[in-house]
């Protein structure tokens, strides 16, 4: 049987530094990867319109200097593609293929207690064993598709948008349904529109978005980015959400309606995420968010040309309490002729027929099926395996539906020994920049085992009361806000059967950082170790 010092799942961001920091610390290291390339979100989402709302000099590897003066981005928000090329960039620099095992699944992971090592099974039957099994899964890459009736009768083609097929769809001449207006929807609906003969939307919850404003970069802004390269780490790490930037520091009821205004429409007219970001208490004051929300309510019934359709598009939960989107003509689609919108609120879909789809209100015929249905997000990528800790009892039956899931920081759990999650539930995971995140997850981690190397530490584990005092103060800075209130993925109210639990650190990056700092230094205060009976041989440092 194969031995590792490490087993890391997924090549994505996450993988990637993952190995990259395990191999410069001496670690044998093996990642598996499902796919047949490295880009994990990026090598799945391949839907027509997919681009990053995180600004793409900020949405990159900050962990060396060399590597951002290399790449060079070519816009505000790429697209899927230019963000994959910029992964298998990474891979060919830091030469990471040959430690990746690509086309092989985990399929379970099980802690054998007397030898103190991860047995974890493959998708082809095989094991392999690891001193330590690390996740980089990512919080969205168990795609949810909803259980329609009737879906094995449809007569077309389906494509789910997180499991884009590699050659492209071509919907020349077709007739589209696509059902969902979540990120994904947004971004694919004005792109499926210009080419489909006709394009039928079927929402559930109408949406606030806000315009992108995508533009070309202009090489002297890059220039200056390299050049401060420094400076936009640093703040990018102690920041709030993971970029850089102003944050915020007045209430949105203090100023005058005029003032307010006048800062709303500067947002959007430079596009991007600055109405979330306008006042500290959009999220956290339903007064406050109401003028948000308000806002970019009358923005659609300014765009929107048919009132009848803008009416339907009205959204009506706090603002920024399911993902804000930003878009690029998403709204304006909507004035096309090829273009209609079913709400399936009112009139929910019964079934999928083998022409089309039926809501209460009657049968809608069509060529293509676009599920934009979104993710069993957070704990849904880690349950899709059966990952077994002390006692053989399973994360699934620790978790029990999302009734008690619980971490310690989001990155340990309480029962299983040398696991370690990159941006796991309750860490600030997807309401941050992603990359800033799994960086300081990714050095956590690596830091914490090379600690254990140098203390001839033969496992670590999270204590059960630090991972309940945890676990506790998550909530309470989620409950202290609007967020808990909104039927959205971040909740887990999308999956049928899943308990809400609001499972992300709503705490800042920054702050976030520092607490896991503090917890190292303190001798990683809240866990447990196991001395080694005699000192570690193999091939760590
Ligand atoms: O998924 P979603 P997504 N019948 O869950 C609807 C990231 N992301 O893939 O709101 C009818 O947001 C559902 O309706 P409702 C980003 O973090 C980022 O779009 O539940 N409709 C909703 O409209 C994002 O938040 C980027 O009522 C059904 C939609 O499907 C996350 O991924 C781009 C239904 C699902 O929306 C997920 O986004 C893309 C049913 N049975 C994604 N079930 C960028 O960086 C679900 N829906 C730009």
């Amino acid at each position: 049987m194969t031995n590792f010092d490490a087993v890391v799942i997924g090549a994505g961001f996450s993988g990637m530094y993952m190995l990259y920091r395990l191999r410069e610390a001496g670690l044998s290291t093996r990642v598996y990867e499902a796919a047949d390339g490295v880009g994990g979100t990026w090598y799945w989402n391949r839907y027509p319109g997919a681009r990053c709302d995180s600004e793409s000099i900020y949405y990159n590897y900050t962990f060396s200097e060399e590597l951002y003066r290399e790449w060079t981005w070519s816009s505000r928000y790429p697209e899927q593609p230019e963000i994959l090329k910029y992964l298998n960039f990474v891979a060919d620099k830091f030469e990471l293929r040959p430690d990746i095992q690509f086309k092989t699944r985990v399929n379970a992971a099980q802690y054998d207690e007397e030898n103190k090592i991860w047995q974890i099974t493959l998708n082809d039957g095989s094991t392999v064993t690891a001193k330590y099994f690390i996740t980089g899964v990512g919080c969205l890459s168990a795609s949810n598709l909803p259980k329609f009736n009737g879906l094995e009768n449809f007569k077309g083609e389906y494509y789910h948008t997180g499991h884009w097929p590699h050659t492209k769809v071509d919907f020349t001449g077709k007739t589209v349904g696509i059902i969902g207006t979540g990120s994904s929807g947004v971004q694919a609906i004005p792109a499926i529109a210009k080419e489909a003969a006709h394009l039928t939307v079927f929402q559930r919850t109408p949406q606030y978005s806000a315009p992108a404003r995508n533009h070309p970069y202009d090489p002297e802004y890059i220039r200056q980015a390299k050049e401060n390269f420094q400076e936009i780490k640093r703040q990018m790490r102690e920041s709030t959400g993971g970029a850089p930037g102003d944050i915020p520091t007045k209430s949105a009821l203090e100023v005058t309606p005029e003032e307010r205004l006048e800062k709303y429409e500067e947002a959007w007219r430079i596009g991007g995420q600055g109405i979330f970001t306008s006042y500290y208490d959009i999220t956290v004051n339903e007064e406050a968010n109401k003028t948000a929300s308000e806002f970019i309510r009358t923005k659609i019934r300014e765009i929107v040309k048919k009132p009848d359709v803008a009416d339907k598009l009205m959204p009506s939960y706090y603002y920024g309490t399911k993902r804000p989107i930003i878009d690029t003509d998403y709204y304006e689609t909507y004035n096309r002729e090829n273009v209609s919108l079913v709400d399936v609120k009112k009139n929910p879909i019964v079934e999928i027929t083998e022409k089309g789809l039926r809501t209460t209100e009657g049968e809608y015929e069509v060529d293509v099926l676009v599920f934009a249905t979104g993710f069993d997000g957070m704990t849904g990528p880690l349950l899709k395996m059966d990952i077994r800790g002390k006692d053989g009892v399973s994360l699934k039956e620790k978790w029990n539906g999302g009734e008690n899931t619980r971490t310690y920081l989001g990155v340990a759990n309480a029962g299983f020994p040398n696991f370690f999650m990159i941006t796991g539930p309750e860490s600030p995971s997807v309401l941050s920049n992603m990359p800033v995140s799994i960086e300081q997850h990714v050095e956590w981690i690596s830091d914490c085992i090379e600690y254990m190397c140098e203390n001839n530490m033969e496992s670590i584990e999270a204590n059960v009361e630090a991972e309940e005092a945890w676990s506790k103060h998550c909530g309470e800075v989620a409950n202290a806000t609007l967020f808990s209130k909104a039927d959205s993925w971040y909740t887990g109210a999308n999956i049928p059967g899943k308990t809400r639990r609001f499972l992300i650190y709503l705490g800042g990056v920054g702050a976030y950082r520092q607490k896991c700092a503090e917890i190292a230094a303190n001798g990683y205060e809240g866990f447990h170790f196991e001395k080694a009976p005699a000192p570690i041989q193999g091939s760590i440092k």
